[in-house]
């Protein structure tokens, strides 16, 4: 049976503020049973906070309901087409892996030596520090440890780039437009990107707006243009899977379903590169059209 009790907004954004900052759930309902919530309240509040933030869902509202189901995720089918060989034009994909949780397909000649080459010389010239987003304030920081070079392009920014993004929109059936504009990383010997997930957490007002402009991110595809010769693999340490980057293959993951819900299972990570140089061009899709910050 469940109950309908008031969650203040401002015990709420306590709670948001703790959880965000790398507090202990259990810290946090033991302080908030301190000052006098029912225990079964305290820890259903820090419960409903948690999953908003676990799952990319909209924070809890005024009333809470206590007792209701467990939230959990569900994947949806992908919309890459079937069988093992995608016909694009001139270009054939091949298709080398599917999986299931989360919902992932590995994709072999995805793009062309040339094309990987070009991309690679049109990006290097305009590389900074990659940042990351600060859960707190939701700005972009540059993270603390040993990370990559970047730069985004801009959609459809040359006929190259059009071209590539036109090629993802038909192997994953989402419009060129729910994409964000392409981002290019480059990882030297040391560098690596730390456990994250692509979707956004709402525990920020960036992210929020960012949410309320183009949707959620639903699904990343990430293009890898050089052989690397040692680390830098792609690692899903919730499912335990590594990709290990070669040229022109993509790996394309989906993690957000019709219901707004986001998968967790697919926190990711770039181990650490251990020799040489790593390239990715990652492309983020929304569940609906992409609008930059104005
Ligand atoms: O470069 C990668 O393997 C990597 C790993 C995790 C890229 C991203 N995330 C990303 O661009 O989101
Ligand atoms: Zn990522």
């Amino acid at each position: 049976m469940s109950t309908t009790v008031d969650f203040p907004a401002p015990v709420r954004d306590w709670i948001l503020h703790n959880l965000t900052r790398g507090v202990d759930a259990r810290s946090v309902v033991n302080e908030l049973v301190s000052h006098k919530t029912a225990v079964e309240v305290a820890a259903a509040m820090v419960d409903a906070v948690a999953s908003a933030l676990l799952y990319g869902t909209s924070l809890p509202g005024e009333r809470l309901e206590i007792g209701g189901a467990p939230v959990s995720y569900e994947p949806e089918p992908l919309r890459v087409p079937e069988g093992p060989l995608i016909r694009l034009g001139e270009r054939e994909v091949r298709v080398l892996l599917r999986l299931q949780r989360p919902a992932a397909v590995l994709f072999a000649d995805l793009l062309g030596a040339d094309e990987c080459d070009e991309l690679i010389e049109l990006a290097r010239p305009r590389l900074i520090r990659s940042t990351v987003i600060d859960p707190v304030t939701g700005r972009n920081i540059v993270a603390g440890h040993r990370s990559s070079d970047g730069m985004f392009f801009r959609p459809r920014e040359t006929p190259l780039i059009e071209r590539i993004e036109e090629r993802i929109a038909e192997l994953t059936g989402f419009p060129v437009e729910n994409g964000e504009g392409l981002q290019m990383l480059r990882y030297e010997a040391g560098a690596e990107s730390t456990p994250h997930v692509d979707y956004l957490v709402p525990g920020n007002d960036a992210n929020q707006e960012s949410i309320e402009r183009s949707g959620q991110r639903v699904g990343t595809l990430l293009m890898y243009l050089n052989d690397v010769e040692s680390g830098g693999e792609t690692v899903f340490p919730q499912v335990g899977w590594s990709v290990v980057p070669q040229r022109g293959q993509g790996f394309y993951f989906e993690y957000g379903n019709r219901s707004g819900r986001c998968d967790p299972a697919s926190l990711h990570a770039s181990a650490p590169l251990r020799i040489g140089e790593k390239w990715v061009a990652t492309k983020w899709i929304r569940s609906r059209q992409f609008v930059p910050r104005g």
